[in-house]
């Protein structure tokens, strides 16, 4: 019942029990949106991985179907790890995915629908001629380090390229392999792009994005006003960076401009538990839409008591800021149909040292727009140059540490007493000729259960407070407080587990620990509706 399963989620996606991960190979076909990912079918925990199913035609309300692809050939038999969909010019999907052959190596398989008639896709046959790539004597791959091929994008040669992720002792990389065909592939003599001491890169993605307006671009795009994105997953540290650079596909030379792969500096999609995701273009919509895995921060017994573990983040669309130098992310619109019983707070003075409840709301099940207007700015403190780690920094200075300019933003998932919160909020610094906005997200006192993870989460946001609001949005189901710092330019995922602050415990308050009055130029808030999960 609900009451013993307090920290499921009404409009995360996630099955009804047992561990997920990674999100594979999520497309668009004939209208119907599909998502596979990674499922033990068995358990909470890791292990008997298959690509479970679902398809949906909103990417809210989820239809669950039979696993797709799941151990059958030698090519596979120990395991169908992650990988992705390429829809042909023709219009016929594909899958590549990474099979765990007898030997427990890394080896890479094809899938193909068997009816295409069937909007659902729910069979899909296999390739007798896989493995398509595999670790050889001669071609130095590394065996226990071969998985995550990406979606195909095509070159102006007429060839197929992807991408497999890989490392070489610490050097991580991204191995390019071309195809004429899709079936027969060859690895071209370089990667795509490497880097050293970084250690195994999985789920790789490569993309285009354009540089002017949201509109997403089909993975072969390429032409003047596109730059490319490369994002990898740090096995070792289970945090995702992404570069910024130019692609040229004739020379299959990928150079960063901006953001780097390296531990604890270079650009994140998400600096909380957001792990091995995936973009896929949209064609019907013209978007480029963002799939991430969320993690549990609790234990492992916790997990198997609770019978399932991992979510998915709510999927967003993505797009280049047009400064160039990041992306931006807002959770996908069709969220916005689950929204019910709208509360409004307007121009709202939020006193130094004070909170301010936020009633009328299943604050368990919420989604959150927030701005704030700071005025003045004198009062900001100086910015310690030494500052270089933001999630450093929001766990020297949580919530309830006094500032100049803030903390102020929300508590969420919040006991009546407060014993038990998660903040989502601001601090305002004078560094040496700008202003510096450090945005975190406070677990330390989000459950008084101590077994969980608690880690403290931050991200420096790119905004100017002198001419800008500085707003936040965060939805907010149950164990998870996803939010949206500077319109999409900072996200932070945390998972949390509170005892008291479940259900109709579950209250939210906007506050301000500062030595400022801030304004609330507007706060918009609505409870969610359940979606449709499997
Ligand atoms: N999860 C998959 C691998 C991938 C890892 C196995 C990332 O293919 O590298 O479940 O979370």
């Amino acid at each position: 019942s609900s009451a013993d399963q307090p920290f499921r989620t009404a409009y995360h996606f996630q099955p009804p029990k047992h561990w997920i991960n990674d999100p594979n190979g999520p497309m668009i076909y004939k209208g119907l949106y599909h998502l596979f990912y990674q499922y033990n079918p068995k358990g909470a925990v890791w292990g008997n991985i298959v690509w479970a199913h679902s398809t949906s035609k909103d990417l809210v309300n989820w239809t669950p179907h039979k696993p797709a692809i799941y151990p059958s050939q030698p090519a596979d038999i120990k395991g169908c790890w992650s990988g992705s969909a390429t829809i042909l010019p023709d219009g016929k999907p594909v899958i590549l995915y990474t099979g765990i052959n007898p030997e427990e190596q890394q080896v890479q398989n094809i899938a193909f629908p068997k009816d295409l008639s069937d909007p659902y896709l729910v069979e899909w046959v296999k390739s007798p001629k896989n493995p398509l790539m595999a670790p050889t004597a001669s071609n130095k791959i590394n065996a226990s380090s071969f998985r995550d091929p990406t979606t195909g994008w095509l070159g102006p040669d007429g060839m197929w390229r992807v991408i497999i992720g890989s490392k070489r002792r610490r050097k991580g990389m991204a191995i390019l392999y071309r195809s004429k065909d899709f079936i027969h592939w060859e690895k071209a003599k370089r990667p795509l792009h490497s880097a050293k001491k970084t250690g195994m890169w999985e789920c790789p993605d490569f993309f285009p994005v354009s540089t002017s307006g949201h509109v997403g671009l089909d993975t072969s795009a390429s032409g003047p006003h596109v730059k490319h994105v490369l994002k990898v997953s740090l096995d070792d540290t289970k945090k995702e960076y992404y570069t910024i650079g130019t692609y040229n596909p004739t020379k299959d030379v990928y150079v960063p401009t901006k953001g780097s792969i390296e531990f604890d500096s270079g650009l994140r999609y998400d600096y909380g538990k957001f792990y091995a995701s995936k973009t896929f273009f949209d064609s019907d919509k013209k978007r480029r839409v963002l799939w991430g895995w969320i993690n549990e921060s609790s234990t492992r017994d916790n997990d198997i008591k609770k019978g399932w573990a991992g979510v998915q983040a709510i999927p967003r669309t993505i797009w280049l800021h047009k400064s160039g130098k990041q992306l931006v992310q807002w959770p996908v619109t069709e969220i916005e149909k689950l929204r019910t019983g709208q509360v409004d707070m307007c121009n709202k003075l939020l006193k130094k040292g004070t909170k301010l409840e936020v009633s009328g709301l299943t604050a368990s099940q919420a989604d959150v727009e927030v701005s704030f207007e700071v005025g003045k700015l004198d009062k900001a403190e100086k910015f310690d140059p030494g500052w270089t780690n933001a999630q450093d920094l929001c766990t020297e200075k949580v919530a309830t540490v006094k500032g100049g300019i803030g903390p102020f933003g929300l508590k969420t998932l919040a006991s009546e007493g407060l014993e038990e919160y998660t903040a989502i909020f601001f601090r305002i610094f004078k560094g040496k000729d700008k202003f510096v906005v450090l945005m975190c997200s406070d677990q330390s006192r989000s459950s008084l259960d101590n077994s969980n993870d608690k880690t403290n989460y931050g991200v420096f946001l790119d905004v100017d407070p002198a001419k800008e609001k500085l707003s936040l949005r965060t939805l907010i189901d149950h164990s998870i407080v996803e939010s949206f710092g500077g319109e999409g330019k900072g996200c932070i995922t945390a998972r949390v587990y509170p005892k008291l602050a479940t259900r109709d415990g579950a209250h939210l308050y906007a506050f301000n620990n500062g030595c400022q009055d801030v304004h609330i130029s507007n706060l918009t808030a609505w409870s969610m509706k359940k979606a449709q999960l499997n």
